[in-house]
């Protein structure tokens, strides 16, 4: 899609610190990191959030997750957080689907 920032990521166009890349999905790390390891997973096709993904590619959708695992388990985390942010209400800034990995520091309950 013009104009989106994770789009010209996954085609190259603008560089990304790409950790993982897989059939469908490309993972980079977050360029505002929260915690020490901070991973974006995205899907190559764009789609604006979560649900809209999971709705049109199931399948997709299940691979950020078995991809943010992938990096967890690369960088020797088992304990690690999977985050979607859904709509500007609570934080949204990018609108191309994707899933937060954060994981190597403690994290509290519930989130901020
Ligand atoms: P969200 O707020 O959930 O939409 O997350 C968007 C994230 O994208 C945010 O944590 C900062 C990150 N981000 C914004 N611009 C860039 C960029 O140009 N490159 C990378 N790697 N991350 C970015």
């Amino acid at each position: 899609m013009e104009d989106c920032l994770f789009c010209k990521i996954v085609a190259g166009e603008i560089p990304g610190d790409i950790v993982l890349e897989t059939e469908h999905t490309v993972a980079f790390r977050d360029l505002n990191a929260q915690a020490p390891t901070h991973v974006l997973v995205v899907p190559r096709d764009h789609y604006a959030n979560a649900a809209e993904l999971a709705a049109a590619d199931p399948a997709v959708s299940a691979e950020l997750v078995t991809a943010a695992a992938a990096v967890a388990a690369e960088a020797g985390y088992d304990d690690y957080r999977l985050v979607y942010n859904t709509g500007t209400g609570v934080g949204q800034s990018v609108f191309h689907t994707h899933l937060h990995l954060l994981a190597g520091r403690p994290m509290t309950w519930p989130p901020g």
